[in-house]
């Protein structure tokens, strides 16, 4: 009998430790506490809440992931396409369970989800699957996107607004950076943790004046 092939997960990606996983929460709830309290932000309401005078408590709004993670690879537990091509890589196979430092280097929030940019190495890049910031992204945001350096689409969910999936952070992150390259950038208010830049229909831009990194490890995760 042949033997049974190996399993292939849900993802593979690097994982937050679980003190990192709360030290980043802090951090960045502390950022969302006062991102509401804004007079710019407040401005632009209406496209949170649907309503002009409603006010949103971003705390609230978002729902936190299980894990904290920068996703590297969907395998779909087989079906996405190059799921095993990816799970035998040699640089795969070698850097697991191996630990890794993340760099963020940028925060964002739509009326959808509330991420992490992760600015990776050259040495993160070899995780990182030819093509996967295409992945799933609409035909005419493509042309945008291949304008865009390999891994811009690298990130961590730290939350979700109801009925939305995680899928969308990197999407939004894709779509911020293209109106960024555009020069479409609106207001600009100075924070204590960086610069922030409205991008119109409800997406904020934190630049980071230190990015934050975190530790973690490189690893898979099924259901
Ligand atoms: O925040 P994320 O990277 O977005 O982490 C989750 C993780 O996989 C488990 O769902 C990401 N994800 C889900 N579907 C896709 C997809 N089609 N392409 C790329 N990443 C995906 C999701």
């Amino acid at each position: 009998t042949k033997p049974k092939e190996p399993e292939l997960p849900l993802f593979f990606g690097w994982f937050l430790l679980p003190e990192e996983e709360e030290r980043i929460k802090c951090a960045t709830m502390d950022f969302l506490k006062t991102l509401d309290t804004l007079e710019a932000f407040k401005e632009h309401i209406s496209e949170f809440t649907g309503e002009a005078e409603k006010e949103v408590d971003l705390e609230q709004y978002f729902q936190n992931p299980l894990r904290l993670h920068c996703t590297t690879k969907f395998c779909d537990y087989g079906k996405a396409e190059g799921a095993k091509e990816y799970a035998e890589l040699q640089v795969v196979k070698e850097s697991f369970a191996k630990s890794d430092e993340l760099s963020v280097t940028a925060l964002i929030v739509t009326p959808r989800i509330f991420g992490a940019r992760v600015a990776l190495t050259e040495t993160q890049m070899k995780l990182w699957p030819e093509g996967a910031d295409k992945e799933g992204v609409a035909p005419a945001l493509l042309p945008n996107v291949e304008a865009l350096p390999a891994g811009s689409r690298a990130h961590v969910t730290l939350g979700c607004s109801a009925g939305v999936e995680a899928v969308q952070t990197g999407l939004d992150l894709l779509e911020i950076l293209a109106l960024q390259k555009e020069g479409k950038e609106g207001t600009q208010v100075e924070m204590d943790l960086g610069t922030l830049s409205y991008l119109s229909e409800g997406r904020w831009f934190l630049a980071l004046r230190e990015p934050i990194t975190a530790d973690t490890t490189f690893s898979s995760f099924s259901d």
